[in-house]
């Protein structure tokens, strides 16, 4: 049996995953948005909370920010205050869902007006990337119908394919267009970009710049997430993730929470093609809310569960793995996954965090900071995290 064990260190100690902005403000259901104490009242304290993250689990070293929950006047000078903080601005997530005009659609709607009003914030995103340093532009649309005959479902893709060529023509070389799916909600008979074929279509014709994006809570129940990884990944088309856990639809929970199977299986996909490093061309973020849970531990914890599938999935033992598929051995092969995935990685990540001077246990470290109840005291009026604002 090959030692994986110096590879998975040297893997691990280079990982690192982006935090959501959105992640830190208050956020609920369409029930009840909870408000917690001490969360952010701008993007500069987001920024402040997750490079406490990073700081603890030194794997988080970007935030994705969310346009317009994160305006802010000056950008650049957003993204001095991030490195400051030891942290940098990662992709930048637009919106287009949470005004009156796009009741019926933003970049599909029927009417012109409408359409270049959203395609005109998709260039603003671009903008922002550039006074950021953003290389990726991550759409999601909340485009589609919920009643037949309620709009040409032709008509709307392209619609669709017109707005994305020219936010994709505006895109510098070194930037790219992470197009978002998603099975269902907020329309419910039709969504305009509803799985990962039709947004690979789409990305196949905008050109290299366009990639998809797998968020994996919004699939089916039963989909298999991993083939995707592994399609998407073999025509060079897989963008990047939003990680989040789901049990029954867009739940955003903590990743890893329902099915660290699942997620060990994603990481195996990426482990066998050697894309877990952040120069591979995948952006690795997390896509959640902590409804209920603080939001800096919940991000560390994140942030752990990834780690702890990621080194599972890095102790695959690939030759062993290799030779049983290749001599037929069903049982053995599945054998060689399910020994990595029952190791106990803890302690190897321990030992990674100590090699970089980290605590062995980013909660506890977090817990001892006093941060918790510094920004308790310091911040009184936490804003919201977007979503019903
Ligand atoms: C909506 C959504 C989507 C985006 C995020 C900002 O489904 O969760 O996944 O990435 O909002
Ligand atoms: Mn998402
Ligand atoms: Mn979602």
């Amino acid at each position: 049996m090959s030692d994986r064990t110096p590879y998975a260190k040297q893997v691990l100690a280079g990982q690192s995953i982006e935090m959501p902005s959105w992640a830190f403000g208050n956020s609920g259901t369409r029930f009840k948005v909870f408000a917690q104490q001490g969360v952010p009242r701008d993007p500069y304290e987001k920024l402040a909370d997750a490079a406490q993250v990073h700081k603890y689990t030194g794997a988080a070293g970007s935030v994705a920010l969310h346009i317009p929950w994160d305006k802010v006047e000056d950008y650049a000078d957003l993204a001095r205050h991030a490195a400051d903080l030891n942290v940098r601005i990662g992709t930048i997530n637009s919106n287009t869902f949470q005004d009156d005009d796009y009741m019926l659609g933003s970049v599909c709607h029927p009417d012109a007006k409408v359409r270049r009003k959203a395609v005109d914030h998709l260039l603003e995103c671009v903008d922002i990337m550039d006074a950021t340093g953003a290389a990726d532009l991550k759409l999601w649309f909340a485009d589609g119908t919920n009643y037949p005959g309620q709009d040409s479902i032709s008509g709307r893709q392209d619609r669709l394919a017109e707005s994305l060529a020219e936010v994709c023509a505006r895109l510098g070389d070194h930037q790219r267009l992470l197009l978002e799916y998603k099975l269902f909600e907020p329309s419910f008979y039709t969504t305009d970009v509803p799985d990962w074929g039709t947004a690979y279509a789409h990305c196949l014709k905008l050109g290299p710049k366009a990639h998809v994006v797998i968020d994996t809570g919004h699939h089916a129940p039963g989909v298999n997430i991993e083939f995707i990884v592994a399609f998407l990944l073999r025509e060079g088309k897989l963008g990047g993730f939003d990680f989040n856990s789901r049990f029954y639809a867009d739940d955003d929970l903590m990743v890893g929470a329902a099915d660290p199977f699942q997620l060990f299986r994603i990481l195996h996909e990426l482990t066998l093609q050697d894309v877990l490093l952040p120069d591979s061309g995948i952006a690795y973020m997390l896509d959640q809310c902590h409804n209920i849970e603080p939001k800096i531990p919940g991000q560390i914890r994140s942030i752990m569960n990834v780690q702890e599938a990621t080194a599972k999935a890095l102790l695959v033992d690939h030759d062993a793995l290799a030779a049983a598929q290749q001599a037929g051995d069903v049982l053995g092969a599945n054998a060689v996954l399910m020994d990595a995935y029952n190791t106990d990685v803890r302690p190897l990540l321990a030992e990674v965090r100590a090699e970089k001077g980290l605590a062995a246990d980013p909660m506890a470290a977090y817990a001892a900071s006093g941060y918790a109840e510094e920004i308790k005291a310091a911040r009184v009026g936490g804003a919201q995290a977007g979503w019903g604002a």
